[in-house]
This record gives C-alpha cells, sequence and structure tokens, in this order.
C-alpha cells in the first residue's frame, strides 16, 4: 500500500465540547495510523501561518480569532490515502452540506464552527505537518497491519 500522511486538527469549538474522543475514534476505527499528537493553543501569527493561502478572504480575520481562542488538538494520521479519505470523514467544509455521518455533518452547523481541519492535498499535509510538528513524528508500524491492508 502506498502510505500517505495528513494534518487534522480538532478546533477549539471541538475541544471545548469533549469531541476529542468521538473524533480521534472514527480515524482510528477506520483503520488510520496516529503518527503525532498534541494539545496546543496557537498565537495569531501562527495560525496566520497555517491559513496563509486563506489571507485575502474576508473571513480571514475571524477564522483566525477562533483557531487562537482555545487548545487546538494537532495531529498526523497515516494509511492508504488518507488526505481525500481523511477529507471524506470530515465532511463539506459548510456543515450545512456536510453528510449525516461525516464529523461536520453530526457536530456542527455554522461554517465558522465547524470543529476540524484536515490537509486538502498530499502536498500541503506535508507542509502542515513540518509546521506543526518541527520536532518530527512517531515513527512505528502497527501490528494490525496485515488485518487492514491486504
Ligand atoms: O479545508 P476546509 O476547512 O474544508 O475549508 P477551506 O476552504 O480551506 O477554509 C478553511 C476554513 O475557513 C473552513 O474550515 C472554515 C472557514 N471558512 C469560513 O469561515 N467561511 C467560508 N466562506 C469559507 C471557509
Ligand atoms: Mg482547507
Amino acid at each position: 500500500a502506498k502510505m500517505e500522511q495528513t494534518f487534522i486538527m480538532i478546533k477549539p469549538d471541538g475541544v471545548q465540547r469533549g469531541l476529542v474522543g468521538e473524533i480521534i475514534g472514527r480515524f482510528e476505527k477506520k483503520g488510520f495510523t496516529l503518527k503525532g499528537l498534541k494539545l496546543v493553543t496557537v498565537d495569531r501569527a501562527f495560525a496566520e501561518k497555517h491559513y496563509a493561502d486563506l489571507s485575502a478572504k474576508p473571513f480571514f480575520n475571524g477564522l483566525v480569532e477562533y483557531i487562537v481562542s482555545g487548545p487546538v488538538v494537532a495531529m498526523v494520521w497515516e494509511g492508504k490515502n488518507v488526505v481525500a479519505t481523511g477529507r471524506k470523514i470530515i465532511g463539506a467544509t459548510n456543515p450545512a452540506e456536510s453528510a449525516p455521518g461525516t464529523i461536520r455533518g453530526d457536530y456542527a452547523i455554522d461554517i465558522g464552527r465547524n470543529v476540524i481541519h484536515g490537509s486538502d492535498a498530499v502536498e500541503s499535509g506535508r507542509k502542515e505537518i513540518a509546521l506543526w510538528f518541527p520536532e518530527g513524528i512517531a515513527e512505528w508500524r502497527s501490528s494490525l497491519h496485515s488485518w487492514i491492508y491486504e
């Protein structure tokens, strides 16, 4: 299997609302492997860097305020196709359009409180992992590997 990594972040509302265990459980039960995990509160400059591509958008300031408003759970998940599949597990950006069964579809209402972030491509995932985990991530292989991959 060709392995990929993605950066997943539970946003401050997800932490405050006690959704951390539920969200991690969905990625775990799917079969993906947890390679990095930390609870961290970031400052404005860091949040602006994470969302640099969106700096011209009218919602940018509110988005940055939201991300710095409390601790977030930063994670790296690994697996075959984890970037695209992770986005499916998360659901559409606007929770009004996210399908039931997705994280945003099940737990969010407003676009500006949509609980979770996931990288949109392998390359942006690589950049986000480097930004959030400059110390590096764990090197391990799950003993379940051959029960999940053929
Ligand atoms: O990748 P994803 O999080 O699904 O959406 P992006 O287009 O990258 O936007 C990042 C973030 O910005 C989104 O999760 C909510 C917020 N946002 C917003 O508040 N209003 C919009 N019209 C679009 C995005
Ligand atoms: Mg995005």
